[in-house]
């Protein structure tokens, strides 16, 4: 019995050694040590022995008992480590890679130029004003003075829709608008895009302006020009030289256009400024009363000042770009310059 069970420690040893996973460890274990195991079975034994004999064997039983469920936590301990090794080993992530690379876009430059306009006026207290695209005869054209005859009316110049619609050659008919519904004061700007029939390397057949108009009691032309000196002054830096130049539209009286020194040679003369020194940058004058009566203010007692100005151009003499069909491209070698 003895040999039987000094046999069965070693099977028992070398079976364990072998094991290679958890599963076939627990076989093991239930096929020596469990209650119907080959140890028992061989205890069962036992009591055929001469009773001088059973203690001896008895105790040997248990030191294999010991033995073999000893093997069995260390063989188990290994195996947990061996596992939790290659979970981690699958599992690794190697922190010092450069994370992945994507592309971060940016705003297109003429949206960055009219934020920046918008910025400036937001910050003297007007309110930005939006209106369609689509219009009529009579907020494009008739509500802003221009006569039946005048050149801009042309089929040449306007892009006409079919039921007497028009796309909008400037954003005023916006600015008739607000003054349709609200009393004055009213001070706002309408940016948006413009139509005209026209295209070269300077235009284009859609373009966006910023509008401005400020209705109130005592205007004065002298506001005229502190708010767009002011406007020029934020926008090209405090430097920048201004002046005010007598011009003519329908839709103001007496009217004014708005030059800056110019951007590229300082005025002292170059191919952009056309060897003038001066860059031309805005419209502007005091609200035609006719304009003013169509709206039904009474121009005894209200009157203002208006102002037009292209975001291309703009941008066009801030960014040096001398085509504006680089704009409606969306080159990105163009856009990530930006
Ligand atoms: C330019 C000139 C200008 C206006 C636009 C305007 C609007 C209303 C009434 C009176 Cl509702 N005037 N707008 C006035 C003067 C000039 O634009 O060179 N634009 C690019």
């Amino acid at each position: 019995m003895k040999d039987q069970i000094e046999k069965l420690h070693q099977k028992a040893l070398a079976s364990l050694a072998e094991a290679g996973s958890l599963k076939e460890l627990e076989e093991l274990r239930v096929r020596f040590l469990g209650k119907k195991g080959e140890l028992t079975a061989i205890l069962r034994g036992l009591s055929q022995l001469p009773a001088e004999e059973r203690p001896k064997i008895g105790e040997l039983a248990n030191q294999v008992r010991d033995s073999i469920s000893k093997t069995i936590s260390e063989k188990s301990e290994e195996l947990k480590e061996e596992i939790l090794a290659r979970e981690l080993e699958k599992e690794k992530v190697d922190i010092t890679l450069p994370g992945r690379p994507f592309p971060v876009g940016s705003r297109h430059p003429l949206n960055q130029v009219l934020d920046r306009i918008k910025e400036i006026f937001i910050g003297m207290g007007y309110a930005v004003a939006e209106g369609p695209e689509i219009e009529t005869d009579y907020y494009n054209f008739e509500a802003l003075n221009v006569p039946a005859d005048h050149p801009a009316r042309d089929m040449q110049d306007t892009f006409y829709l079919p039921g007497g619609y028009l796309l909008r050659t400037q954003t005023s008919p916006v600015q008739v608008r607000t003054m349709e519904k609200q009393e004055p004061p009213v001070r706002i700007i309408a940016p948006g895009a413009v139509y005209r029939c026209d295209a070269d390397i300077t235009h284009s057949p859609m373009f966006h302006q910023v509008e401005g108009l400020y209705v109130d009691e005592n205007v004065t032309f002298a506001d005229l020009k502190g708010t767009l000196e002011h406007f020029l002054h934020q926008l090209f830096g405090k430097n920048r030289q201004v002046r005010f130049r007598p011009s003519f539209f329908p839709f103001t009286e007496p009217s004014a256009e708005v030059d800056i020194a110019c951007l590229m040679c300082g005025g002292s003369g170059c191919r952009v400024c056309k060897n003038t020194g001066w860059l031309e940058i805005l419209g502007s004058g005091m609200v035609h009363p006719k304009v003013l009566e169509k709206v039904n203010y009474d121009p005894q007692k209200v009157g203002g000042f208006a102002f037009g100005m292209g975001v291309e151009r703009i941008a066009m003499l801030l960014y040096g770009i001398d085509d504006i069909r680089l704009f409606f491209e969306n080159d990105l070698r163009f856009l990530r310059q930006f």
